[in-house]
């Protein structure tokens, strides 16, 4: 990477909350491709379709740091410390933290009983990250934890073992590409100790292919190796390490970030759960916090209620959901970050078949009150914002529906539904049985099947992304930045308005009346909104922006009966080049 990407990169973690037209830098090393399982190979798919609900664990020599280097706290993710684009630490300099690197409190039974207690089917750990060191009991390298540390155990084989032990599966994360200590790897010195100019082919022989040999082979059966960052690696290197992984654990995947589409599956962007359904076998990568590895000052847990919740959309919308924990250097789980895993594994445990072995929804997308995972056919309702007006409402269902139940865990309520205009209302208590998600689950005649127009919610704010607009005379585009070094976020706009420029959406109303309408949107001054109702009303305001996506009011319309409208949003005034519309929000008013 050139000074002036690293500049770019920089400045787009800075300040890329406007309507950014292009990233790059980072991207061009993360990029990814779209890879499906070989049919041949479907047995191995098994772990997906199954599981559905993984443990990732970013932990090494920089876990020790937790992005504080000498009393200067580093923002971002915490594995990431040592480049020039966080601390900025030499070899020699990151090599010795291994001479304190000393995990006393690091438990793999505890660290497999957790993701056992979460629900979670296997672990994926990382072996080697970036940073080149050996996490793990490695022959052909002295960086590694038994040859350079105080410690001197395999943390590896201790968690191999304790992960057979609860039955869950086991694997490793292996960073092939980058390597920033080791003459050769990608970022890593050009030249060795004594001044010899090494290529990456020197790496790739004498430390990569031994290492991912050595981590199919020592560490009993596996489950995935999940190769990541490929960069430009060339083909030829990454087909021998997939051919390593295949001759050594034949039923193990390999992850869609080994480049070149050798991979089994393909990984969505990091700390991303689509939007939209996603066809072929896949997996979300997430965290428990903002990072990756641990990072001192990072308390922004996902509460339980919020893991079920990424989980279970993940699973509706046809994926695998691999959640992230961070050990401190002393091995210790971060106590939040085990506490939410366990009190949302508790669910898991009473609604199993909601994430195992589930099928994605009818639906193309998420619903206001919750998603929707598949048994056969059943569709299984989990609700995560309970309506207090004692009904239940589901647009589009196209199939006769034969039963309706509330599951509590304790027993099973049958419930009242009635239809009408397309909508499915089932009467519900008032109050929900459980505090994170309620289930309930409709029997229905023949394969669901669902039209994904998006409804507006009776009881709640339907919010609706620009994911789900057409646009005319506007560009709809998709927006990815870095929040802090390395966290990415992402979202579609509609951006670069002409003058007829409109961003439309269809949905659909059950019941008449009154909707409160908001957009959320960057931009600079105030801007004039129109919302328009085809062959309806139409409204405007003006309004303030700022460089971050905000939520703001723009006024009252009336949806005169049930059924399909188009409404046309559009910006009138104001710097129509700065603005980027993301969303929109119907709430009806009662
Ligand atoms: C990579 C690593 O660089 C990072 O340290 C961490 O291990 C993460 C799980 O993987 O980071 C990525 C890789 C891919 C994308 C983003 C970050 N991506 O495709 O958006």
């Amino acid at each position: 990477m050139t000074i002036k990407n690293i500049v770019i990169v920089g400045l787009l973690g800075a300040l890329s909350f406007h309507a950014v037209h292009a990233e790059q830098g980072m991207d061009e090393l993360w990029g990814e491709s779209v890879v499906k399982l070989r049919a041949e190979d479907a047995k191995r798919g098994q772990l997906f379709d199954e599981g559905n609900y993984a443990m990732f664990i970013h932990w090494g020599l920089y876990s020790q740091l937790g992005n504080n280097v000498d009393g200067k706290t580093y923002y971002g993710i915490g594995e990431w410390i040592m480049s020039p684009r966080m601390a900025g630490i030499s070899v020699g300099d990151y090599k010795k933290l291994a001479g304190t690197f000393d995990p006393v409190k690091f438990d793999a039974k505890a660290i497999a009983k957790l993701a056992y207690d979460a629900g979670m089917k296997y672990i994926i750990i990382t072996s080697k990250h970036h940073d080149g060191f050996a996490m793990y009991d490695s022959k052909s390298s002295d960086f590694d934890i038994t040859d350079s540390t105080p410690w001197g155990r395999d943390p590896m084989k201790e968690l191999s073992e304790a992960c057979r032990e609860f039955g869950i599966g086991f694997g490793f994360y292996y960073s092939h590409n980058q390597d920033w200590t080791y003459p050769g790897g990608f970022r890593g010195p050009e030249k060795d100790k004594k001044g010899k100019r090494k290529t990456f082919d020197d790496y790739f022989i004498e430390k990569c292919l031994p290492q991912v040999e050595e981590i199919t082979t020592e560490y009993g059966p596996i489950e995935i190796v999940w190769f990541d960052t490929p960069g430009n690696m060339p083909k030829k290197y990454v087909e021998q390490l997939v051919a390593v992984v295949h001759k050594n654990q034949p039923n193990a995947l390999v992850s869609g970030r080994a480049g070149h589409n050798l991979g089994d599956y393909q990984s969505l962007g990091d700390m991303e759960v689509p939007l939209v359904k996603v066809p072929g076998m896949w997996e979300s990568v997430d965290t428990t916090n903002d990072s990756w590895a641990y990072a001192w000052y990072d308390e922004n847990w996902k509460p339980a209620k919020e893991i079920l919740h990424r989980t279970i959309a993940t699973v509706a919308r046809g994926g695998t959901y691999m959640l992230n924990i961070g050990p401190r250097g002393d091995g210790s789980v971060p106590e939040h970050a085990a506490d939410a895993l366990r009190k949302s594994g508790a669910w898991i445990k009473k609604y199993p078949n909601i994430i195992y072995g589930a099928g994605p929804s009818p639906y193309e997308h998420a619903l206001p009150w919750g998603d929707v995972t598949l048994r056969g056919n059943t569709l299984q309702l989990s609700v995560f914002e309970w309506p207090t007006s004692g009904e239940l409402y589901l647009p589009g269902l196209k199939n006769e529906v034969t039963a309706a139940r509330l599951l509590t865990g304790k027993d099973v309520q049958p419930l009242e539904f009635t239809s009408k205009d397309g909508w499915l209302q089932i009467s519900i208590p008032q109050i929900a049985p459980e505090k994170y998600a309620s289930v309930i689950e409709l029997d229905v005649e023949g394969t669901p099947e669902s039209d994904s127009t998006w409804g507006l919610d009776p009881n709640m704010t339907t919010s609706i992304r620009a994911n789900f607009a057409t646009s005319k005379g506007a560009k709809l585009q998709k927006n990815r930045w870095m929040e802090k070094f390395g966290e990415w976020k992402h979202m579609k706009q509609v951006i670069d308005w002409q003058e007829d420029g409109v961003a439309t959406w269809v949905v659909d109303v059950a019941v008449p009346g009154t909707y409160h309408i908001d957009l959320s949107y960057v931009g600079e001054g105030r801007v004039v909104w129109q919302v328009a109702i085809e062959g309806g009303e139409t409204i405007r305001n003006q309004q303030a922006s700022s460089s971050v996506y905000q939520k703001y009011p723009i006024g009252w319309m009336n949806f005169p009966e049930a059924g399909r409208y188009t409404i046309n949003v559009s910006c009138l005034e104001g710097d129509t080049e700065a603005a980027g519309l993301s969303e929109i929000h119907f709430t009806r008013i009662q």
